[in-house]
């Protein structure tokens, strides 16, 4: 087997004192760090707005933060503006060991649609490239942590199973938005796709 980690936006923007900041958002920086000394392949994802982003509420007017809205893919949650390529939000956590990388894959980067997942954008469809990056590598086992467990994760850790991946998600190493009970019914629907949670 060849295993690969997938650390998931652990940027300044989901940490505290962020636009969008996931509570404790920064303490499992030392343990992500800590688990990439044990796993051959690193990939670090970014979440890449640009400022006139359609996921932002600031898009919408009339429209407040944590609103829901349809998009032509489907529901859509309306955030505060964050990760703004080229901010200082949307820079990697400075403790974050980004050496180890082998490769950093941003998402989101298209005004129109928003991409909580690693592997396709909130169309479910479009795809980010990554799954041919680490079929192509060999790679058959993934491990994700990062930020947000209940959104950028977990539609990584269900895309990715239903890609063939043998996929756990570290939860110890992950923190949660936790939105009008997204939390359970993102670990709901992990457990559905075949997703080990430890
Ligand atoms: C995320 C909301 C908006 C995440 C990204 O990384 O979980 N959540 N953009
Ligand atoms: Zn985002």
């Amino acid at each position: 087997m060849t295993h690969a980690l997938i650390v998931i936006d652990v940027q300044n923007d989901f940490c505290p004192g962020g636009a969008l900041a996931v509570p404790e958002g920064d303490v499992i920086v030392p343990g992500i760090n800590a688990l990439m000394q044990q796993i051959p392949c690193v990939v670090l994802t970014q979440d890449w707005h640009p400022a006139d982003h359609m996921s932002f509420a600031s898009e919408h007017p009339g429209a407040a933060a944590y609103d829901l809205t349809e998009m032509p893919y489907g529901p859509q949650v309306l955030w505060p503006d964050h990760c703004v390529w080229g901010s200082r939000g949307a820079a990697f956590h400075p403790g974050l060991h980004t050496d180890p990388a082998d490769l950093i894959i941003r998402k989101g980067f298209r005004r129109e649609i928003d991409s909580y997942s690693a592997f396709f954008e909130n169309d479910r469809s479009t795809p980010t490239g990554l799954e041919g990056y680490l079929k192509t590598r060999g790679i058959t086992h993934l491990t994700l942590v990062g930020l947000a467990t209940d959104f950028c994760v977990a539609y990584s850790a269900q895309d990715a199973a239903r890609l063939g991946f043998d996929v756990t998600v570290r939860l110890d190493l992950c923190r949660a938005i936790d939105l009008n009970g997204s939390m359970d019914a993102a670990l709901d629907a992990m457990r559905a796709a075949g997703v080990r949670l430890a």
